[in-house]
């Protein structure tokens, strides 16, 4: 077994990584920098393939960001992530891979799905617009696994994620999610003395947030046990508002001033919240609460934040 995990200094990447390590595969890895090796760049992927012959591959290498890094720069957005979907997959197909795991999103879901949203809900409605254009990227690539499913009986599945968070995310306040954005926010303005954090919208936005250890322990699982084309939902099941999230993470961080809101910035999608009844009929369920995961992404990045 040969495992390539594409993508592996990202936020996911970097988790499935850990996750392989500790169950034994440390030495089974193939790992690539981007100064390495290109993902949207088709030939060099072609080559690394053939030369590399990569068994199994975890798609995780991806161009992400929060609400206004999307709403910002939507053709990087679509180009890159067309670019290296396209490349890894029809590169891992053509070299023979045994199997393939691609990771779509919970934001390629309607804006008004019902919820909790159902994986059959992908294509049912207009898109929210402040992410349509990595939305449309990600789904053509389900779309893509699904197509070289049917023709080339390719073992390659599919996974939606909802909002994740943990080590290694992007703290930059311009272009990070939310969890990130608000962990920084609050330690920033716990050191300088502020009386109050900013915290963009509303409030009133409901997201549901996973940590990325255990997206990463799902990945591994439905690499081992699942081969289907309905691509699967992995989520916590339940929900906070933003304002209730921005209230963990204040009490987390320790910082005792006061929450305001700048409804100039962008709500979003009103609510976004995973069924994830069929990965529990499959036997698997995240294990790492909110508040319990937020301590330890402060943590990390109190140390790491340099
Ligand atoms: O995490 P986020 O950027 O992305 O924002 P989405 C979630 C909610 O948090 C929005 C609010 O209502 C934001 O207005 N928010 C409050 C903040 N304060 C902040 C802040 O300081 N920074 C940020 N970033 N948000 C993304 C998509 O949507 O979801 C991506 O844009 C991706 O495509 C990701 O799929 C999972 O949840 O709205």
């Amino acid at each position: 077994m040969k495992i390539f995990v594409a993508g592996y200094r990202g936020l996911v990447g970097s988790a499935i990584v850990r996750r392989l390590q500790s169950a034994g595969f440390g030495s089974q890895l193939v790992l690539r920098t981007r100064a390495e090796l290109d993902l949207t760049d088709a030939r060099a992927v072609r080559d690394f393939f053939d030369a590399e012959r990569p068994t199994h591959v975890y798609l995780a290498a991806a161009r992400v960001g929060g609400i206004l890094a999307n709403s910002t720069f939507p053709a990087d957005f679509i180009r890159d992530n067309l670019l290296i979907q396209t490349s890894v997959i029809d590169a891992a197909h053509r070299s023979g891979a045994e199997k393939l795991l691609f990771l779509g999103s919970s934001c390629i879901y309607p804006r008004l799905a019902p919820q909790p949203i159902r994986e059959d809900a992908l294509l049912t409605g207009p898109l929210e617009p402040t992410n349509s254009a990595y939305a449309i990227a990600k789904i053509a690539g389900l779309e893509m696994v699904r197509a070289y499913r049917t023709q080339h009986g390719m073992k390659a599945i599919s996974a939606m994620p909802t909002n994740l968070y943990g080590p290694g995310d992007n703290f930059d306040l311009a272009s990070s999610h939310v969890l990130p954005a608000l962990i920084r926010k609050f330690v920033d303005a716990k050191e300088r003395g502020d009386d109050q954090v900013l915290v963009w919208g509303t409030g009133t936005p409901r997201r549901e947030f996973l940590h990325v250890d255990d997206l990463a322990d799902a990945c591994v699982y439905l690499m081992d046990r699942y081969d289907d084309a309905l691509p699967l939902n992995i989520g916590w099941g339940q929900d906070v508002s933003i304002r209730e999230l921005a209230e963990t993470v204040r009490d987390a961080v320790g910082f005792r001033g006061e929450l305001a809101f700048d409804s100039s910035k962008p709500d979003g999608t009103p609510r976004k919240l995973l069924d994830v009844s069929k990965m529990t009929e499959l036997g698997w369920h995240a294990s790492i609460a909110l508040q319990d995961g937020v301590r330890a992404t402060v943590a990390w990045y109190l140390a790491h934040r340099e």
